[in-house]
């Protein structure tokens, strides 16, 4: 499966501050001892990974994440501040790869779970630590480490909450891209699509949902007919089947007759895959016959029952809100009873 969810970002972590070179001046102690302080560590880039996030999307406008550097060290023997960290908040299934070498660096499975991707410089320390006998007065610190710069790759395997289901040239690819920010190839042939693709359905402060794109399905694809119906296994583990029955002028078969044919093969290929619960979507309805539409609704509205039912044009745009908010509940529920 391709992953569409992925950023490429630069990290760069705080410097350590370096150590101090002062003595002590006081009234009457003419040769005061060093008391260089401290510098603080700077501060380190931090991948978290955390549930209420559901996409890489919200990163793609941030190219540099840079932690504070720490301050250096002063007189008093004072140790300076250190840095802040910089946390990027990615969704759990985050995995992180260092740009240059492909090396995973993290794998973030589970929520909370905290990644070092650029650790910041180590603490500079102050010539204070270095008094000693034969030197009263050393003129030397440990200056603060060095910031770390890296690029990362980060990629997000996406899990698919809604499948897609329907003949090749059903408008599946089109309304991927009406609902998501994902462009697949969209032509007027059959077979547009050849491999499967993820869309995330952006739902703004509420989240987002993923949905699959996958090649059209034909009769016979158990018998390898057309692309065959390998592709289904990408529906394994969503939660969600849309099934889009095309109104448009073009079809040979009635809708019924070819919603069956793809009900067949999925049996065909997986009993409990079939038994997922299903959307039917009669699309195309800006280019559709309204009587056939009539027609079909009352057929699908018996056959599945009228709240499986919606009416939609991935084109025009009609019914797509309505498409987006049912499915975004049925997926949330869908999850709260895992
Ligand atoms: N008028 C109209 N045309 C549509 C609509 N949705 C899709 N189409 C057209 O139908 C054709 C097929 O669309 P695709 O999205 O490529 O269909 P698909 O189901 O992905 O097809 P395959 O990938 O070949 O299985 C294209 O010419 C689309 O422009 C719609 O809602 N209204
Ligand atoms: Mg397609």
């Amino acid at each position: 499966m391709r992953f569409v969810d992925e950023v490429r970002i630069h990290v760069s972590s705080g410097k350590g501050g370096d150590g101090a070179i002062t003595f002590r001046r006081e009234k009457y102690v003419p040769f005061g001892g060093p008391d260089g302080g401290d510098g603080g560590r700077g501060g380190d880039v931090v991948v978290v990974s955390d549930e209420g996030r559901s996409s890489l999307l919200e990163l793609r406008g941030k190219a540099i994440w840079k932690a504070q550097a720490g301050i250096a060290g002063s007189g008093r023997q004072k140790t300076g501040a250190v840095g802040a960290d910089c946390c990027i908040r990615v969704p759990v299934g985050t995995q992180v790869f260092d740009e240059a070498t492909g090396e995973l660096i993290a794998d973030l499975v589970a929520h909370e779970q905290r990644a070092v991707v650029a650790a910041g410089g180590s603490a500079g320390k102050g010539n204070v630590h270095f008094k000693s006998s034969r030197n009263q007065a050393p003129r030397k610190n440990i200056p603060g480490g060095p910031s770390v710069q890296r690029r990362l790759r980060l990629e997000l395997k996406l899990m698919a909450d809604v499948g897609l289901l329907g003949f090749p040239n059903a408008g599946k690819s089109t309304m991927v891209s009406a609902l998501s920010a994902a462009r697949p190839k969209v032509a007027d042939y059959p077979f547009t699509t050849l491999v499967p693709s993820l869309g995330v359905v952006d739902m703004g402060m509420d989240g987002s949902f993923v949905v699959a794109d996958i090649p059209g399905l034909i009769r016979g694809a158990a018998e390898g007919a057309g692309l065959g119906h390998r592709f289904l296994r990408h529906l394994g583990r969503t939660r969600q089947l849309l099934h889009l029955v095309s109104m448009g002028p073009d079809e040979l078969d009635p809708p019924e007759v070819r919603y069956q044919a793809i009900r067949d093969e999925l049996v065909a290929f997986d009993q409990e895959l079939s038994e997922r619960p299903e959307l039917v979507v009669l699309t195309k309805a800006d280019v559709a016959d309204v009587e056939a539409v009539r027609a079909a609704g009352r057929w699908f509205a018996e056959r599945v029952g009228r709240e499986h039912v919606l009416l939609a044009s991935a084109v025009s745009g009609a019914g797509l809100n309505r498409l987006k908010h049912t499915l975004w509940t049925r997926v949330k529920r869908a999850k709260a009873a895992e």
